[in-house]
């Protein structure tokens, strides 16, 4: 499982506000926008306790404070407690939190305390980013490439499907592919053959590799919705072919989390 870095967290701020200008040049809205058109929810005043957590690889240094700048900048109020683990979920509470954020190394929650609704980060995730992608003003057909069928990937790729796109997708293990284009109706296509140089205008990417979209299948101004880190095309690549690129490491999935459970 690839878990984030501090680095990767590094001005979440403006990391934040450049992909609402991305998400808005592709889509006419806004990442708020899209959450409450897409949930039909928008925040009141939910406070929101965000609980550090130390089990397995431990607390992520930043990670605490990059989700309180981020439930700020969505509209809500928040707080990290003093104390982790079950002392600072106890502190949260205590503290009037209605909804709370946490994640160790495998699950990343919101769990609005209020309406018993929760939420995991993965298909949050993957479902916003599949969203904003399918809602590119500009595509040319229906066709959307899907990269990537893991925790985050599957669910985006479902939806996009669920929302009656073509979609046509690849992941590098032969048996999930096999297996998730059977059970979801996607048209396999194999990024690992040079042959397949059919050209998409939107395209959906979850993976934890780097350089995963090949230049052969990318049109002009295409978007590359992708919450995988490192990034799925070459900065040479996405200049070449004035690719948008909708990529931010916490934001948009915790938006799409908390407006979830609203
Ligand atoms: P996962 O391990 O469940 O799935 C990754 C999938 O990508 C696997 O099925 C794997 O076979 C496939 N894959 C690997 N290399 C590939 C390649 N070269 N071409 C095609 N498929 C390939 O991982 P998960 O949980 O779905 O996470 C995916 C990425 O999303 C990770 O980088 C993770 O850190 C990131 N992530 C980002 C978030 C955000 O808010 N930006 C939130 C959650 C995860
Ligand atoms: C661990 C989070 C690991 C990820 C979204 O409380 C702490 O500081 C740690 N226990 C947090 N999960 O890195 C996922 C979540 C993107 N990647
Ligand atoms: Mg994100």
């Amino acid at each position: 499982m690839a878990l984030l870095t501090p680095e990767d967290l590094e001005n979440i701020n403006s990391q934040l506000q450049e992909a609402d200008f991305s998400v808005r040049k592709v889509t006419g809205l806004d990442i708020k926008g899209i959450c409450k058109d897409f949930y039909g929810t928008t925040p009141g005043c939910e406070k929101v306790g965000i609980v550090p957590v130390t089990s397995g690889n431990g607390i992520i240094g930043t990670f605490s404070e990059s989700l309180h700048a981020i439930a700020g900048y969505f509209g809500f109020d928040s707080f990290v407690t003093d104390m982790p683990d079950v002392s600072g979920y106890y502190e949260a509470v205590r503290n009037g939190a209605e909804i709370i954020l946490m994640a160790d190394d495998n699950t990343f929650l919101a769990h609005n305390l209020k309406n018993g609704k929760i939420a995991n980060n993965q298909p949050c995730t993957g479902i916003i980013y599949a969203e904003i992608a399918s809602r590119y003003l500009k595509a040319d057909s229906r066709d959307v490439l899907a990269v990537g069928f893991g925790k985050v990937g599957f669910p985006g790729a479902a939806h996009l499907v669920h929302k009656g796109f073509r979609v046509y997708g690849y992941d590098a293990d032969k048996d999930l592919l096999e297996k998730t284009t059977s059970r979801l109706g996607i048209t396999p296509f194999d990024l690992s053959n040079p042959d397949n140089s059919k050209k998409f205008s939107i395209i959906f990417e979850a993976t934890p590799c780097a350089d995963t979209i090949p230049e052969s299948i990318i049109s002009e101004n295409c978007v590359i919705s992708t919450p995988g880190i490192p990034c799925a095309i070459s900065e040479e690549l996405q200049k070449k072919y004035r690719v948008e690129l909708i990529m931010e490491p916490l934001g948009i999935g915790t938006a799409s989390m908390l407006y979830s459970v609203l």
